[in-house]
């Protein structure tokens, strides 16, 4: 198996990517202003973030395997697989559980939508949840007296405690995100292996989280290395100037850019304790970065720079960040083949 990402293709380099036949295709995301009437065939996650620093206005990420996928629709979630690994979208529109008798529309919608992933799951015997990405509309608003993330939070972990039980160890890598509208959209990586999951020693682990950040912490670990036949994945999750489980550089982009880096390079630290293959250099990852404020993007990307040079992949995105104070997020993952130690 070799399970292959593709980054930042415009619509015309797609056929290229897809040589071999559409159907080995696992699934990706569009990133970008996002045009309903394409539609590529496989579970593609839309991520209506504007692009920074980029001439095209959209872009599209693959997955890309050496066979030939199954793919399949279970509540409302499209799916595809190949051999021992899964991905999946789903989006759910929160209106339709607004009068939802437990917490608020978006809590019920989060519940679902989680619910509805295990179940699928399950059916498929690969249980183990390696990497989600969450987006949601609006995460840092106010509704009902709770931040519509700490709302996410708690459909999330509900969901967890009713199928997994576990909420703490070994959870998914991750990512929360803002977005300025859209559903719930929720994408997700599985497996028949449990990842090992990894924990960044400079920073409180997440689940672990005190609850002045909300009544049920977030579910995810800083970073998972998942297993495939001959491959060994790295997946760091969202990544901010978080230090213990504070906030650091209120204010200050250039300083949450690398207290984000430090972090990012002690997490790779901690992954390559428990790697299988040689050493995770930061140079080698492919990254995602989320921007705040649209006019952070020149010191940010000048920063990046100088921290990892200019040779690495790196899309950059206009969102929003699940803590009002954090101006910047950073996700990344690389892939290793297995047996080359
Ligand atoms: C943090 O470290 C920043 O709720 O799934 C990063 C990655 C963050 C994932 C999630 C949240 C999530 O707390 C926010």
């Amino acid at each position: 198996m070799n399970l292959q990402l593709f980054s930042d293709l415009s619509l015309a380099d797609l056929s290229d990517a897809t040589s071999g036949g559409a159907d080995r295709v696992l699934g990706g995301a569009w990133l970008g202003q996002l045009d309903p009437a394409v539609a590529p065939g496989w579970p593609v996650q839309g991520i209506a973030a504007p692009l920074l620093g980029k001439s095209n206005d959209c872009l599209q990420e693959i997955w890309r395997c050496d066979a030939a996928c199954a793919a399949g629709e279970s509540e409302g979630i499209l799916w595809r697989r190949a051999g021992n690994l899964l991905y999946g979208v789903i989006e759910l529109d929160e209106n339709e559980f607004v009068g939802s008798t437990s917490g608020s529309a978006l809590q019920s919608a989060a519940a679902e939508a989680y619910r509805r992933i295990f179940r699928l799951l399950d059916s498929q015997g690969l249980p183990n949840l390696w990497r989600v990405w969450n987006y949601l509309a609006g995460i840092n608003a106010e509704v009902d007296g709770l931040e519509r993330y700490r709302q996410f939070n708690i459909g999330r972990q509900d969901a967890f405690l009713e199928y997994r039980h576990v909420v703490t160890g070994n959870v998914p890598a991750a990512c929360a995100i803002g977005l300025a509208s859209g559903p719930l959209s929720i994408a997700f990586m599985a497996g028949d292996l449990p990842a090992v999951p990894v924990e960044n020693p400079r920073q409180v682990s997440a689940y672990n989280y005190p609850s002045v950040y909300g009544p049920r912490s977030p579910t995810f670990s800083r970073a998972a290395l998942v297993y495939l036949p001959g491959q060994e994945i790295l997946f760091i999750s969202g990544t901010a100037s978080i230090v213990g489980h504070q906030t650091v550089h209120s204010g200050d982009v250039v300083g949450q850019c690398r207290e984000s880096m430090t972090n990012i390079a002690t997490v790779v630290a901690e992954a390559n304790r428990l790697a299988r293959t040689l050493p995770y250099t930061l140079g080698e990852l492919s990254y995602r970065v989320y921007i705040r404020h649209a006019g952070d993007f020149p010191l940010v990307e000048a920063t990046l720079s100088g921290l990892i040079g200019d040779a690495v992949e790196i899309v950059y995105v206009q969102a929003d960040i699940c803590r009002h104070d954090l101006l910047l997020e950073i996700e990344a993952m690389a892939s290793h083949t297995l047996g080359s130690l």
